[in-house]
This record gives structure tokens, sequence and C-alpha cells, in this order.
């Protein structure tokens, strides 16, 4: 269904090999599946539909057929090459937030780590796993087509969105995915030859809630809040506490208080 698009791809490695599937589980098991049995690096797997497409922290991610692109990368960094994994996380997001700006001219955000979001509504979810040391999946849902917001969402987090919504009209899958997959080559070609700052330049170009309030947890299991000032050099987020501290924060979420 991708073939035609896939034929004149500008890619080295995400993306030489591509296996699609009409309805699997989740994209990101069966990469995992594929990575640990030994399959190539690049290697994307593709579904039309995910009966248990799947979030962080064992949370869903509802992926109806048609309503979305759903795929998911094998990548083996050289031990030492990606200092660590958020960094393959930052860029990601990056790679997404470039595409919608470029293809469709819409105002996409970097929610940190690797939430895309459009006028403040999540249309893209990354979910990165690490199989072994240095092998990693990592798998995109991007909300494609939709004709409205699905009942469900009435529970979610962050008040979704799809591409159609925003646009008016219906995208292309094929075009969107091979956009998806030059583009995570370029920033993943950019990571290895240790060009993270210009990714993080990118990132911090189009971050998303800078000023606004936040909640994160401090680490001990507390929930703090502060003011998202942006990312510092290792792409943490920075946080300013009522006391007038800057936290870096290295995992878990930053909950933007007055947007979600
Ligand atoms: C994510 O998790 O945002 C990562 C989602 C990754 C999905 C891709 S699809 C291809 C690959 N294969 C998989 O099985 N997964 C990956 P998280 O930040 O935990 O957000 C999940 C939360 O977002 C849910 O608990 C809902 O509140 C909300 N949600 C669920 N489906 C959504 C959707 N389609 N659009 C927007 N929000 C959604």
């Amino acid at each position: 269904m991708y073939a035609r698009i896939y034929g004149r791809l500008r890619i080295s490695t995400v993306g030489r090999v591509l296996r699609e599937f009409e309805s699997i589980d989740s994209t990101n098991r069966v990469a995992r599946d594929l990575a640990v049995a030994g399959e190539a690096e690049g290697t994307v797997v593709v579904s039309v539909e995910q009966t248990a497409g799947r979030g962080r922290l064992g949370r869903e991610w509802i992926s109806p057929a048609g309503g979305g692109l759903y795929l998911s990368v094998i990548l083996r960094p050289e031990a030492g090459e990606i200092a660590a994994r958020e960094r393959i996380s930052i860029a990601a997001g990056v790679s997404v937030v470039q595409v919608l700006r470029r293809l469709y001219g819409l105002d996409a955000r970097l929610k940190w780590p690797n939430d895309v979001l459009v006028d403040g509504k999540k249309v893209c979810g990354i979910l990165i796993e690490s199989c072994a040391t240095n092998e990693y999946v990592v798998g995109i849902g991007i909300n494609t087509n939709w004709e409205k917001v699905p009942p469900q969402a009435d529970e979610f987090r962050r008040r979704p969105t799809a591409l159609s919504l925003e646009l008016g009209c219906k995208v292309e899958h094929g075009e969107l995915l091979g956009r998806i997959l030059e583009s995570l080559d370029l920033v993943y070609a950019a990571l290895r030859r240790g060009l993270f700052r210009a990714i993080l330049g990118r990132a911090r170009r189009h971050l998303f809630g800078v000023g606004c309030e936040v909640a994160f947890e401090d680490g001990f299991g507390a929930t703090r809040t502060g003011t998202l000032e942006g990312m510092d050099d290792e792409g943490r987020a920075l946080v300013r506490d009522g006391y007038d501290r800057l936290i870096p924060i290295t995992a878990g979420e930053v909950r933007i208080a007055d947007r979600t």
C-alpha cells in the first residue's frame, strides 16, 4: 500500500527495509520481536491498523484503520555513538515536527520530550523502547484522517487532534510516511555524526509551553510546579521552581498546567 512513495525515498538507513501489515497488535511489539531475531537496522514496521497500540507506561494508543500512520523503526547506534536515549527521543520528535511544518504548513510544536502538538492538541505520540544495549525501537503514531474526535478522547490526558481536522482535508499516507522516513533518516545520521546541537536548536525553536506553568515529578515521587524555561544542552527540560532554582528534568513527564 505504501510501495509507490517508498520507491522514491532518499534514505541511507531508516526505511531500508519496509514491512507492511494490514492489522497487527502493535508495530512496536512486532519491531521488537524482529530486532531480537536480528532484523537489520533501519527496518520499518508499518500497519494500517493496530489492535493494541501502546503508549508509555502501559497506556493505550488508539489506532483505527485509516485514521493514523503507525510505524516503528529499529535503530542500533554504535556503543558511545549516541550518549543517551533521550537524544533519540528528541530527534524523533523534531523529525515529525519538521515534516508537519514543511509538508502541511502547520504550526507543529514539540512538547518535551517527544509529543507533537498542533494548536495545543496532541497529533502525534512517540514511544521509544530499548530491546538490548544500543538497540532501540522508535514507535511513531500520527493521527491523520479523522472525521471527528473519537468519543474515547473525553478520557484522554490531553485533547487530541488529527491532521485532517487541522487542515480541513484528508492527507495521503504514502507521502507522509515517505517524508517521515527521510526526515528521521537525516536526523539519525546527524546524531551519529555528533550533531545533536543542531537538532537541539530546532527542538528549542519549536518547543511548546515555554513560559508556561508546568508540573513535574521531582525524582522522589513528589509532584512540583515551576515555569518551563527551555532545554539544556543535553536536551533536558529546564524548569524554574518557586525558589528560583533552575531544575533539569531527565525523565518522566512535564505537564503543562494551563494548556491541557
Ligand atoms: C504516547 O504515549 O504518546 C506514545 C504513543 C506511541 C504510539 C505509536 S503508534 C506506532 C507504535 N506502535 C505502538 O504500539 N505504539 C507506537 P503516552 O504519552 O503515554 O500517551 C498515551 C495517552 O495519549 C493515552 O493514555 C491517551 O490519553 C492519549 N491517546 C491515546 N490514543 C491517542 C491518539 N490516537 N491521539 C492522541 N492521544 C491519544
